[in-house]
Formats: structure tokens, C-alpha cells, sequence
């Protein structure tokens, strides 16, 4: 690929947002280039390669739906699918329609300015390379810019400090004392494998998860070609669903249940995995006394799985179910029930120093010959913010999102014309069966960009009214929900402190009917030029 062109379109990333780009672009007629910082295809499964790494949402659900043949031919080996798995199905795609010619790898985007004489993009990479575009499509992933955690005196730690979503897996940790910081999805997965190995683990907890067994099995004979059979009807039930998911909320409210059917219906939820759970009322996210029903019910669980009753007393969440994302664990509370593993609530005993080789507490001293943190990432901005862009003005993207991150239908910033973000804030992606968003937002880019040739417009930019009345109602939603009753990555921040709720929770179903309505207006909300 070379590293200085002119053409239609530049995409950043190729995980499952840049791949999709890419061929619906190819197809579509566009030239179109990836730029990716990886070595290799798979974004987030490309990095986040720490031990214990799986993805929480059945393999034959998180998948892309665009072509037939490819859900059909592609076979999954468990319910929920591995790192690796994710990535030989990434790379697969990848080969399967040819995408690598285009990708630049082990190259990242530096900067991206807007050329108000030319109305394009000037991008520029690492490697010396730049490009002269039409459109900029930042695929770059709304979990992807590991957040690093504020802990005094870690540069002094002489020992290896290893991040989960940049894992690096030369390193041993078999037989090791190591402290890990963390307990969300990646730290409950990381501290269930790494407990089999280590030889000491200390895990940090600041806030701690509702994590509901995965139950994760091989595919049995004939389960999959079943699935199969039906695969078209059930994407279709998915991309118009609350969440991406086929199999819908269960009717009823937990509040109306006598208790042995209450109990019978949260066991069957439980059992059936995280958006078995969410599903388990169709109030649960809306409702603070059903709500409550069901994180009992969690928290009890919590209390038989937990032999130390300190312990379980510690890892037990006070916020609503789901309104943090809840976690998928495969031997989590067995990790520590174990002789090497202890627990340590940071709220409890505060984390004071680290020297060359341990983590001191105002209560202890902990030796460590490696740091794990599973502190997670910069949701929904981060990876953009890392980008010197600059739009109209030589506005920066960061100033732009510095009276909170912002984005009309999570897609398009007002002030940055011609540029897309698949995943951005405002898009129901992260509260979602993120493969079925994404699908969503490429195929909805390169309709636009598909529109705009067909009637000779070149430059799409969002309007700034249309804008804040999106993200409005992006707030409104959720203050419908018990989601901001805890505090997430779910929420970005303004320069003075205010919280802003990022992801919309108005379902998948509604967002994409909204989006298509706005596409069929005419692109309401947009301005067109020639
Ligand atoms: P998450 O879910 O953001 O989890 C990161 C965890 O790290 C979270 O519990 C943090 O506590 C904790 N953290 C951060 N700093 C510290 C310190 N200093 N000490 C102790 N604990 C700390 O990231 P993940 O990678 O697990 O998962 C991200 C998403 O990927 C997940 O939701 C799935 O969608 C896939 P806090 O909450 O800030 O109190």
C-alpha cells in the first residue's frame, strides 16, 4: 500500500468497524485505504490479549451478518469465543475478501486537518506517510485507548507492568507474586486465569462487578447447524432489538412475581448468562424495585460463591444490576477462594506508594514481580482524542469535546465535515451487541456517502443544532434509565466536572429507524454542498 495517495476515503483501524469499511466502500466504488497501528488485523482482539481473554456475547451473535455465506461457512468452536478464535475469524475475513492490499499496518494516524481551500482531509501517519482524502472515517474503537490508572510511585516499580489491552505475551508471569489492579470485565477474566499460574496474586478492587457465570461450552453436534438454519430471521429480530440481541426482554416486572416464581425466573436468567440477565424483566433497566429484586438475587449468589465472607462482603456491588456492564466469569470467585489469592479494597485501604518491588498500602506492603492493570480504557473519546484533528478553523477535536464528548447520532461532529466516527459517543454501540451497531454505522456511512455522489455533493457537515438536540436526547434517554445511577465509563466528562452519558440507550431498533429517517429526509439536521 503506499503512504502518500489521493482518494475517496481513509479509514483508522482495522477492527471490526475498519474491515466492514473498507469492503463496503470497496464495493461500493469508493478507493479507500486502513490505516492501522497493529501489526496485524482485529483491533480490539488483536490487542487485548491478556490471559483469560473471551467475549462475553455468544460467538454466533457477535458476528457480522453482511454476508450469508459467511455466517454460514464460518464455524464456531464454543458458546462464547476466545481472543484467538475472535482474531482467526478477523483474519479470515480479512483474506476472505481480500482487504490487506489495502491496510497500512504498524502505522498510526497522527494528525488529520481539515483543508478548508480544497474541502478535504490532510492526514498524516507515523511513518512519514500522508494522504490527501475525501472522507475521514475513524474506526477506531470506542474501547480501545487503555486508560492508565493514577497510582503513586509506579514509575519506580522495577518489575514488569503489563496493561490487559496491551498485553504483551512474551512475558512469564508462571510462579510470579504479582499485584493486579482492576476487577471489570478484562480484570475478572485476567484474575481467573492468572490464579491457575501465578504463584501469589494480589487484586486491587476499587469498585467491585456483578459477574454472572458464563457457562461457556464447547458448540455441541448439530447446535450450530440449528442456529444456522434460522440465522437470516434472527439477525434481522437482532438489528431491531433493544440491545442487538434476537432473543427479546421477558415480559413482566420482577415486582409482580410471587417469590418462588421470582426465583425460578432470575435462576433461568442467571444461568442463561450477562444479557440472559438483562433480559430477565423488561423493566429491569428502568425500574429501581425490580431492579433491586434481581441484584439481591446477584448479590446473593455473590455470597455463596465467596467462601471468605470479608471477601464476599467486599465484592458486593451496591448499584443497580447493569447499570455498570456486567461481567461474564468463568472462575472468578474460585480464583479467590484460593490459598494465592487475596483481595484488596482500595476504598478500604488506600494505595499509597510503589516502590521497585511492591505496592504499599497505608495498611501494607504487598512484594509484586510484575503489575497487572486491568484499569480499562478512554471510553468513546480516547482513541479519537489521540488524533491531532482539526475541523473547520483549526478547531481541535479536543477543545471541540471539552464541554463534554459530542457527536449528532454518535456519527458526526458539528465543525469536522466529512468526517465520520463509527462508535462514537452518542451511538447505542457500547450498550449493544457492538457488531450489530457497527454494521449499522457502515452501512448507513456509505449510503451517505453513496447519496452525496449520486446528487454531486462533496462536503456533509452535521449541524451544531441538530447536534445538541441529539445529544439532549441521548440524555434524556438515559435519565429514563437507572443507568446513570452508577458511575461508568458510560459517561464522559465536561471541562467543569458535569457528566455526560455517552452511549444511547433508546435501542438499536429505534436508532437505526431514526437514522434511516434522517438519510430518507434528505439528511435532515445536515448541511449539503456541492
Ligand atoms: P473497565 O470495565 O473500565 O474496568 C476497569 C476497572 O479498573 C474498574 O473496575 C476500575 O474501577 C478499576 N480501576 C481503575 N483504576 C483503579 C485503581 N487505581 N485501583 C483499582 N482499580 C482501579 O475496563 P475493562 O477492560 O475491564 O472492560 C472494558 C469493557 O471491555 C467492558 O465493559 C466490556 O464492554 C469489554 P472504577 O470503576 O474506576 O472504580
Amino acid at each position: 500500500m503506499p503512504d502518500s495517495a489521493k482518494l475517496d476515503a481513509l479509514i483508522v483501524g482495522a477492527g471490526f468497524s475498519g474491515l466492514y469499511m473498507l469492503h463496503k466502500l470497496r464495493q461500493e466504488g469508493f478507493s479507500a485505504q486502513v490505516v492501522e497501528a497493529g501489526s496485524g488485523v482485529g483491533g480490539t482482539w488483536f490487542w487485548n490479549r491478556y490471559p483469560g481473554a473471551r467475549c462475553d456475547i455468544p460467538s454466533l451473535e457477535y458476528s457480522y451478518s453482511f454476508d450469508p455465506q459467511l455466517e454460514q461457512e464460518w464455524e464456531w468452536t464454543e458458546r462464547y469465543a476466545a481472543q484467538g478464535e475472535i482474531l482467526s475469524y478477523l483474519d479470515h475475513v480479512a483474506d476472505r475478501y481480500d482487504l490487506r492490499r489495502d491496510i497500512a499496518f504498524d502505522t498510526r494516524v497522527t494528525a488529520a486537518h481539515w483543508d478548508e481551500a480544497t474541502s478535504r482531509w490532510q492526514v498524516e501517519t507515523d511513518t512519514g506517510g500522508s494522504f490527501d482524502v475525501q472522507f475521514l472515517i475513524l474506526a477506531t474503537g470506542a474501547l480501545s485507548e487503555p486508560k492508565m490508572p493514577d497510582l503513586p510511585g509506579l514509575e519506580k516499580f522495577e518489575g514488569k507492568v503489563l496493561h490487559t489491552a496491551k498485553w504483551d505475551d512474551s512475558v512469564d508471569l508462571k510462579g510470579k507474586t504479582v499485584c493486579h489492579f482492576g476487577t471489570g470485565s478484562s480484570g475478572i477474566q485476567a484474575v481467573a486465569a492468572m490464579s491457575e499460574y501465578v504463584g501469589h496474586l494480589t487484586v486491587f478492587q476499587r469498585t467491585p462487578s456483578y459477574a454472572v457465570p458464563a457457562n461457556n461450552r464447547p458448540l455441541e453436534d448439530g447446535e450450530q447447524e440449528a442456529a444456522k438454519a434460522t440465522y437470516r430471521e434472527k439477525r434481522d429480530v437482532a438489528r431491531h432489538s433493544p440491545l442487538g440481541f434476537a432473543a427479546p426482554p421477558m415480559p413482566g416486572s420482577a415486582k409482580t412475581f410471587a417469590p418462588a416464581a421470582l426465583k425460578e425466573r432470575l435462576e433461568q436468567a442467571w444461568n442463561a448468562g450477562t444479557t440472559g440477565l438483562l433480559n430477565a424483566f423488561e423493566d429491569l433497566l428502568f425500574d429501581e424495585t425490580s431492579n433491586e429484586l434481581a441484584a439481591k438475587f446477584a448479590r446473593g449468589k455473590i455470597a455463596d460463591a465467596v467462601r471468605d465472607p470479608d471477601d464476599a462482603r467486599k465484592l458486593t456491588p451496591d448499584y443497580p444490576l447493569g447499570s455498570r456492564r456486567l461481567c461474564s466469569e468463568i472462575g472468578f470467585y474460585d480464583a479467590l477462594n484460593r490459598d494465592n489469592v487475596e483481595l484488596v479494597d482500595v476504598r478500604e485501604e488506600k494505595v499509597v506508594d510503589i516502590t521497585a518491588h511492591a505496592v504499599i498500602t497505608d495498611k501494607a506492603s504487598y512484594a509484586a514481580d510484575a503489575i497487572v492493570l486491568a484499569t480499562g480504557f478512554d471510553a468513546c473519546v480516547g482513541a479519537v482524542l489521540a488524533i491531532d484533528i482539526r475541523g473547520r478553523g483549526g478547531q481541535q477535536i479536543g477543545e471541540e469535546w471539552a464541554n463534554g464528548p459530542r457527536a449528532f447520532l454518535g456519527l458526526t461532529v458539528s465543525g469536522f465535515p466529512n468526517m465520520f466516527a463509527i462508535t462514537g459517543p452518542g451511538s447505542p454501540s457500547v450498550l449493544s451487541n457492538v457488531v450489530v451497531s457497527i454494521e449499522q454505522h457502515v452501512e448507513w456511512v456509505a449510503r451517505c456517502l453513496c447519496d452525496m455522489r449520486a446528487s454531486g455533493k462533496r462536503v456533509i457537515e452535521a449541524d451544531a443544532d441538530a447536534e445538541q438536540e441529539w445529544m439532549r436526547h441521548v440524555d434524556e434517554v438515559a435519565q429514563t434509565t437507572l443507568f446513570p445511577r452508577a458511575d461508568s465509563w458510560y459517561k464522559g466528562r465536561t471541562r467543569d466536572g458535569r457528566d455526560v452519558f455517552m452511549p444511547y440507550v433508546g435501542g438499536v431498533g429505534a436508532y437505526r429507524a431514526k437514522c434511516d429517517e434522517i438519510a430518507a429526509a434528505g439528511y435532515e439536521g445536515f448541511a449539503l454542498s456541492s
